[in-house]
């Protein structure tokens, strides 16, 4: 196997016995295998587009499939090979109802779009084997890292895209760039200047995907308003959703009411806590615990049943091994899987059947709910106190969260920003400082939560707009964004901040295996992307 998709690769090159994350080589390599096999389906839906061919439901499968090879989503060998197999039947399907348009065969002679999958695990295996990162040799090394961030980018609009289509949201031309950026990286005469092209249309189509999602969320669910999460626990029978999935919270609000249980949040499920109609649930409560690299100890603790809707999933101790499903394209060998019927039955009776928390417990709260329309409501009095010099910087500090040591630069860094000044927040991230009590200027909090990862494009909508009311461009905005990436979503985040022309970004802990020298160095030149250093040496540096 080798993966270097993420931050916590092995050595900061790549996962090359078994993944840091918990990836098998067989599951790492089934990967391969399924990545190249929509790469070919993706082949034959551009030919089939050519002639008027577009079939929705390949459409939705190539985000599904994407998705299933994020980071901490899919670790289930025979899902996997469940998902090959599907490809391959979308494949010749959609080659059928081309020939029979056109009266002749699909011109695809060799490669992704015409290989014939092996029955077996271990066949595939062998098979994938040959497809992988490493197979591509002979290719410039920096068009083939570009290759590879522009597949990492194409996981991370699949995500976004699939959460917007759950929500009945979709946009045709993200779907065509998704097939056609996936053709894109099997061209082996590809060029720099080429590829780059496609990396930044992958930033423009995410900002699509995410405006989609937006629009998906706040018409489903209202726009989110800021609202007071208790950190505490309340006494009774209990559900944990982790993951982002809006619906999958929905379902078991809807269908765990009445029944004496409260529902509570984890990780990335809580700014959901800010949406009108899935607070308007009673026994929706409150939230438990921090990110998803804390979840093998919070989850042992957690006295109720446990839903992972989306990333991040960890391999689960034996003592909540019984206790956990997962739902969607999350997969562990062997937990119970909640199919796509959407019927959380099995977790409302573990959660009736687990003891719940006895006690009362009271550890605070938090304030979430800072999405665009809650900032752009106070918009006139943020540009007041800019004006008068009582804000003097906003940072947004925002993006993933992980195990990494050199992960608490970010606490510290919010610790030390001085007190005029306000900190933005998305993704799970936040959870290095989510608790602090930072305070307010004359009554704007200086610490806005404005949501998860899939809420990047609220943060970019509050950019845009305070740059139209101060009449300047947003890189001179007095805005400076500290970001930290672990999986795909946020490269393709940070794709789309490039595409937008955003400069001087600061990213961490470490920066992507999956960039050449020469790429970081055209990424340096051009948008002057740097590494974090110290919270001291770079907010001094941005603040003088
Ligand atoms: Fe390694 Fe990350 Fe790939 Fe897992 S996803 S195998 S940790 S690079
Ligand atoms: Fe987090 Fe997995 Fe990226 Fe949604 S939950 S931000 S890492």
């Amino acid at each position: 196997m080798f993966c270097y998709q993420c931050e916590q690769t092995a050595a900061g090159k790549g996962c090359t016995k078994f993944g840091v994350c918990g990836k098998s080589p067989e599951v790492a390599t089934l990967q391969d295998l399924l990545i190249y096999s929509v790469k070919g389906l993706s082949q034959v839906a551009l030919e089939g587009r050519k002639v008027g061919v577009n079939d929705p439901e390949v459409n939705r499968f190539t985000c599904k499939a994407m998705f299933a090879t994020l980071t901490n989503v899919n670790f289930d060998q025979d899902r996997l090979q469940a998902l090959i197999m599907e490809t391959m039947r979308h494949r010749d399907e959609l080659k059928k109802k081309i020939a029979t348009k056109t009266g002749g065969n699909v011109s695809l002679a060799e490669g992704p779009a015409t290989f014939t999958p092996d029955q077996t695990i271990e066949g595939l295996v062998k098979q994938g084997e040959k497809v992988g990162i490493l197979a591509d040799h002979g290719q410039d090394p920096d068009v083939h890292s570009l290759t590879w961030t522009l597949t990492y980018g194409i996981k991370g609009i699949s995500a976004y895209a699939d959460h917007a289509a759950i929500l009945g949201r979709e946009d045709d031309a993200i779907y065509q760039f998704l097939q056609e950026g996936l053709a894109a990286t099997l061209n082996r005469g590809a060029t720099l200047e080429g590829m780059l092209g496609q990396v930044m249309k992958a930033g423009q189509m995410n900002l699509r995907a995410m405006e989609l999602l937006d629009t998906a969320n706040t018409a489903t669910y209202g726009d989110p308003t800021p609202t007071q999460v208790p950190l505490g626990a309340k006494q009774g029978k209990a559900i944990l959703v982790s993951g982002h999935d809006l619906k999958d919270l929905e379902l078991i609000l809807k269908q765990s009411q009445d029944k004496g249980i409260n529902v509570y949040t984890h990780g990335e499920m809580l700014p959901t806590h800010a949406y009108p109609k899935l607070k308007a649930y009673p026994h929706f409560y409150g939230h438990y615990g921090t990110a998803w690299q804390n979840q093998r100890r919070e989850f042992a603790e957690f006295p109720g049943a446990i839903v992972m809707t989306t990333n991040c999933i960890q391999q689960p101790q034996d003592s909540y091994r019984d206790n956990i499903f997962t739902t969607g394209l999350v997969g562990w060998p062997g937990l119970r899987h909640i199919g796509d019927d959407k019927d959380f039955t099995p977790v409302i009776e573990k959660a009736l059947e687990l003891p719940g928390f006895t006690t009362e417990t009271d550890k605070g709260s938090v304030t979430v709910g800072f999405g665009h329309a809650a900032v752009m409501s106070v918009a006139g009095k943020i540009v007041d106190l800019v004006k008068t010099g009582k804000i003097r910087h906003f940072f947004l500090v925002g993006g993933c969260d992980g195990s990494k040591q050199a992960r608490s630069y970010y606490t510290e860094f919010v610790e030390k920003v001085p007190k005029d000044c306000v900190v933005l927040t998305l993704a799970c991230g936040k959870f290095k400082f989510f608790d602090k009590k930072l305070g307010d200027i004359e009554g704007i909090p200086r610490l806005l939560d404005i949501g998860q990862c899939n809420d990047a494009y609220s943060a970019i909508q509050i950019a845009v707009a305070l740059s139209k009311v101060f009449n300047v461009g947003v890189n001179e905005l007095p805005l400076s964004m500290v970001l930290s990436w672990y999986e795909q979503k946020a490269v393709s985040i940070l794709l789309t901040l490039l595409s937008l022309g955003i400069r001087n970004m600061r990213l961490g802990p470490s920066l992507p295996a999956f960039l050449t020298p020469n790429v970081l160095d055209y990424l340096v030149k051009n948008y002057n992307i740097m590494p974090i250093t110290t919270p001291d040496a770079d907010l001094k540096a941005i603040l003088g």
